[in-house]
C-alpha cells in the first residue's frame, strides 16, 4: 500500500504542549522533514532557545543543547566547530530571543560565517512570557505592554531581521518565508531544506525567518490569526531570498 502520510523519523512521539493553531508544530515538522530527507538525523545538534519552543529537546528525535536567552548562535558556534567535518548544528529561535536579547550573537555568528544553519521564528511577540512587545511587533500593534498600539516615536521602529543581515557581508543565506497556507509551507520547506543542505556543503551561516502566528497572545483564533498575519504581517515582513551568494554558481 502507499504511504500517503507519515511521522518524520526526526520527531519523537511526545505531544507538543504548543497552543492550538500555533505555527511553531508545522515549523518543527518541516526541520524533522528536512533531516531525514538529507539523511542528517545521527549527526545533527539542535540548539533549544528559551521562549514557547524551550522545550524542542523533546520534540526533536537528534541531540540537543539548551542555551540561555539568545545565546543560541554562540552555543552553536561551540558545537559546531568542536567537530566541523561531523556536527550539522541548527538554532531554534523566537523573535524575542533572536532579535532583542540575542541580536549581537545573531550578527556576529553571521559576520564569522560561522557553518551553522538558523530557524527563526517571527511570531511579532514574546510568546512565551505572555505576550509583551517585541523587537519585531508591528508599529500599532497592540500586546500586553502596547495596550494603545506600538507607538513608534516612543518605542521604536521593529527590527527586520533579513534586511539587517542582509549588509553582513559573512552572511551566506537569508530568506524570509511564512506557514500560512499549503503554498507558502512548500517553499517553507525548499528553504529550510536548503539551509541544511549549505552547511553540509560548507557554506556557510544560513538563516531562515518564517513569519509565523501567536493566536493566543494575538487574542485570536487560528484561523484568524492566520489572516492576520497575511494582512499585516507579510506587507511589512515581505517574503523572499534576502542573500545568496552561491545563488549564480548553483544556476550554472
Ligand atoms: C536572560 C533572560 N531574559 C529574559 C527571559 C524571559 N523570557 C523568557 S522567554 C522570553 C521571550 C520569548 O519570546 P520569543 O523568543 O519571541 O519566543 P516565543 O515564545 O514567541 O516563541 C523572555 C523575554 C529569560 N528567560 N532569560
Ligand atoms: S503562546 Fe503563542 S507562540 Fe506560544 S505556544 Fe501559544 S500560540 Fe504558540
Ligand atoms: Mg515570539
Amino acid at each position: 500500500m502507499a504511504v500517503v502520510f507519515e511521522k518524520p523519523k526526526s520527531l519523537t512521539d511526545a505531544t507538543l504542549h504548543y497552543c492550538p493553531g500555533c505555527t511553531h508544530g508545522i515549523i518543527h515538522r518541516l526541520v524533522a522533514e528536512a533531516i531525514d530527507e538529507l539523511g542528517i538525523q545521527g549527526r545533527t545538534i539542535g540548539v533549544a532557545p528559551v521562549g514557547c519552543s524551550v522545550m524542542a529537546y523533546d520534540y526533536f528525535d537528534v541531540d540537543f543543547v539548551q542555551a540561555p536567552h539568545g545565546r543560541a548562535p554562540a552555543v552553536a558556534t561551540g558545537v559546531k566547530r568542536a567537530d566541523p567535518e561531523n556536527n550539522i548544528v541548527f538554532t531554534y529561535q523566537g523573535d524575542g530571543d533572536l532579535a532583542a536579547i540575542g541580536t549581537a550573537e545573531t550578527v556576529h555568528a553571521a559576520a564569522r560565517r560561522e557553518n551553522i544553519t538558523v530557524i527563526f521564528v517571527n511570531n511579532a511577540i514574546y510568546g512565551m512570557t505572555g505576550g509583551q512587545m517585541a523587537p519585531t511587533t508591528l508599529p500599532g500593534q497592540v500586546t500586553q505592554t502596547s495596550p494603545y498600539g506600538r507607538d513608534v516615536e516612543t518605542v521604536g521602529y521593529p527590527v527586520k531581521v533579513c534586511e539587517l543581515l542582509s549588509n553582513v557581508d559573512g552572511a551566506a543565506y537569508l530568506e524570509r518565508v511564512s506557514v500560512n497556507n499549503p503554498a507558502n509551507i512548500k517553499k517553507a520547506k525548499k528553504a529550510i531544506k536548503k539551509a541544511f543542505q549549505n552547511q553540509i556543503e560548507g557554506k556557510g551561516f544560513s538563516l531562515i525567518e518564517v513569519v509565523s502566528t501567536c493566536p493566543t497572545n494575538w487574542g485570536m483564533t487560528p484561523v484568524k490569526a492566520l489572516e492576520w498575519l497575511e494582512e499585516n504581517m507579510l506587507p511589512y515582513y515581505p517574503l523572499g531570498v534576502y542573500k545568496d551568494i552561491y545563488a549564480e554558481e548553483e544556476a550554472k
